[in-house]
């Protein structure tokens, strides 16, 4: 059996799930394809053999869709996913979840209003191999308790012309996800510290960015996130623990001695680095909805507690100051998993 999938958002992101999901994951084809953009639509549907549809209520109950993905912009990931939610069919969103607290809580609501787990995020990033083999690192004890987490996360120019909020909401999001994940604990505080701004940094921009983070336990976590890097795509991750250090590094299989010099090649954009990562999530998403087994990803309560931290982030870049982290106790229907 083929999982019939839609696809929501024809762009960059949209276009290359959709292109996967049709010629390279295995058990799934695209059936149709919406874009606010209805020519932007039609140009991604004729490339798959897919079919347009123009009004997107209408994309969550077509019969001949199993499942839904959506990769709209950021700011009306949440507004969809309440329109389809009430359809009851999976969905897998990018990221984020939602940009405000309240929109992402709507969505939890909705979701534990139909009683059961449809929704996936596409936090990608548990999905790579360099991350999972650190979380295996950290699980087994290799390295002792962990201590403190270094990450780095630059943009060659601040994708979609992200400006500091967004760079919170859009790019750090992703490494609150993936601590939480790694250190499989909740975060208590968060503080925002910016440098001075450098000669390339958009005018009334802050960039980049220090991000501290506290962990309930007292993990320290520290993002070094920088929208217009200049030098090109790079995430990386280092792990200081009780007895030992783990090291995620930039994910390059080459590296390259001649001309005296040696060194590795930097992807200009982040699919580049992630395109495993991002493979290996929608086999694992068709996989699941063909065996009718659990989602391995991010739910939306995952999602909710990521947009919090984004939210408080925010605050403490406003402010200045050192910003608290609360989340409400975890619903039932997330309560396990
Ligand atoms: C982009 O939206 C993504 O999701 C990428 O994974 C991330 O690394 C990049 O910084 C974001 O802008």
């Amino acid at each position: 059996m083929s999982i019939r999938v839609a696809v929501i958002g024809a762009g960059v992101i949209g276009s290359a799930h959709a292109v996967s999901l049709a010629r390279g994951i295995s058990g799934s084809t695209v059936t149709v394809v919406h874009d606010f953009d209805p020519a932007r639509a039609g140009a991604l549907a004729e490339q798959i053999d897919a079919r347009r549809v123009d009004e997107l209520a209408d994309v969550f109950t077509a019969d001949d869709v199993d499942a839904v993905l959506i990769a709209s912009p950021d700011a009306v990931h949440a507004q969809q996913l309440l329109l389809g939610l009430p359809a009851g069919k999976p969905i897998l969103c990018e990221k984020p979840l939602a940009t405000t607290e309240a929109d992402a809580r709507a969505v939890v609501d909705a979701e534990i209003a139909l009683g059961r787990r449809v929704l996936q995020l596409g936090f990608m990033r548990r999905f790579d191999p360099g991350y999972v083999q650190l979380k295996d690192e950290l699980t087994a004890g290799r390295i002792g308790e962990p201590l403190i987490v270094h990450n780095i996360h630059r943009n060659t120019r601040a994708p979609y012309g992200l400006r500091t909020e967004q760079t919170l909401t859009n790019m750090v999001v992703h490494e609150f996800d993936i601590g939480r994940w790694l250190l499989d604990e909740e975060y208590a505080s968060i503080t925002v510290l910016t440098p001075r701004p450098g000669p390339l940094t958009p005018e009334g921009q802050h960039d980049p960015l220090l991000v501290i983070l506290r962990t309930r336990s007292g993990v320290l976590m520290e993002v070094e996130a920088f929208a217009n890097a200049q030098l090109g795509y790079e995430v990386t991750c280092r792990v200081t623990g009780s007895s030992g250090q783990s090291v995620m590094g930039d994910g390059a299989f080459i590296t390259r001695s001649a001309a005296f010099s040696r060194g590795v090649d930097i992807p200009e954009l982040w699919f580049g680095r992630f395109a495993e990562a991002y493979r290996v999530q929608l086999q694992s998403w068709i996989d699941a909805l063909r065996h009718d087994t659990p989602l391995l990803g991010a739910n939306a309560w995952d999602g909710y507690a990521a947009t919090v931290v984004s939210t408080r982030a925010i605050e403490a870049y406003r402010t200045g100051t050192t910003v608290d982290i609360e989340l409400p106790e975890v619903p039932e229907l997330y309560a396990s998993g």
